[in-house]
């Protein structure tokens, strides 16, 4: 399975003056979302971890020649970067990845992102359950406007103060962030994941038999029937201005290609 794995960068200031960052002073971290559908990063909204994962900062060189090697710093669970080394993202030798440190995702909460292309100038880590270690980089680039499961999970936090406070989470991490028109589906609208919830009857993030069947709905119309109406292309069908996109984001580096074998995969963590 080949994922598309966005760049979201840390904060600058966040690695000069948090603790646990101590090591990383001066360097570019990012995390590392894996996505099927990089056409919808106009309308990212946050960034969802599992609050009960382990994660690690890896050191990956970028570019090599005699004068210099450049590297950058990926933030994703150790099983998605012990997969990364084998797809030319290692630190030096083929195979071997090189952990700086690791992080919970508790950790990880709150920190601020920079997203390229999204509408937001910041983004906020925050924990959704249905995130898998098992799956993809254990980080999912959050697009309520599309996604059901994403949508739902940002309702919680925004309707659950008890959800909040289990994670410490600040208002302003939350509710300035509305989904955001990226797609127009035929019959569905501009929110497709909202239409698709309230036809589902999704009542949280923990329903997720209908979670599921909103997702596959969404999943079939949005690519054959879906329009974009943000970015670059908009005015392009997604069937057409997918790979544009795709290949976009690689060029510009702003993303990266990350691949799995297919196994069964387990769809919650823990
Ligand atoms: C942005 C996005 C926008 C996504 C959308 C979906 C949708 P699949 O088919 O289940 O493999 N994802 C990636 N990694 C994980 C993980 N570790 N745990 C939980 N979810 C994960 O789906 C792949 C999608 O699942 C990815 O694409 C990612 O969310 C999420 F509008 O990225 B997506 C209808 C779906 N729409």
């Amino acid at each position: 399975l080949e994922y598309i794995g966005v760049k979201l960068q840390v904060e600058k200031e966040v690695i000069e003056s948090h603790d646990s960052f101590r090591a990383l002073k001066g360097k570019q971290v990012f995390l590392i979302a894996a996505t099927l559908r990089p056409e919808t990063i106009y309308g990212v909204t946050n960034c969802w971890i599992a609050s009960n994962g382990i994660y690690g900062v890896y050191e990956v060189v970028v570019s090599r020649d005699s004068e210099k090697t450049e590297t950058e710093y990926y933030i994703m669970t150790p099983r998605a970067a012990r997969n990364m080394a084998y797809q030319g993202y290692d630190a030096g030798e083929f195979g071997k990845q090189k952990e700086i440190l690791q992080l919970s995702g508790e950790e990880l909460i709150g920190l601020p992102l920079k997203c390229p292309e999204c509408p937001f100038d910041r983004i906020y880590i925050l924990p959704m359950f249905n995130v898998s270690t098992q799956k993809g980089t254990g980080v999912v680039m959050s697009v309520p406007s599309d996604s059901p499961d994403d949508y739902r999970a940002l309702l919680d936090l925004k309707e659950k103060v008890g959800l909040r406070e289990k994670f410490h989470l600040k208002n302003e991490w939350i509710f300035p962030f509305e989904p955001v028109p990226v797609v127009d589906v035929p019959t569905f609208g501009d929110l497709s994941a909202k239409v698709a919830c309230e036809k589902f009857h999704v009542r949280s993030q923990n329903d997720v038999d209908a979670l599921k069947k909103a997702k596959d709905l969404v999943y079939l119309k949005g690519f054959y029937e879906g329009k974009l109406v943000k970015g670059p292309y908009a005015g392009q069908l997604v069937q057409e201005a997918k790979n544009k996109i795709k290949n976009d984001l690689l060029s510009q580096k702003k993303a990266v290609v990350y691949c799995e074998p297919e196994f069964p995969v387990v769809s919650r963590s823990g």
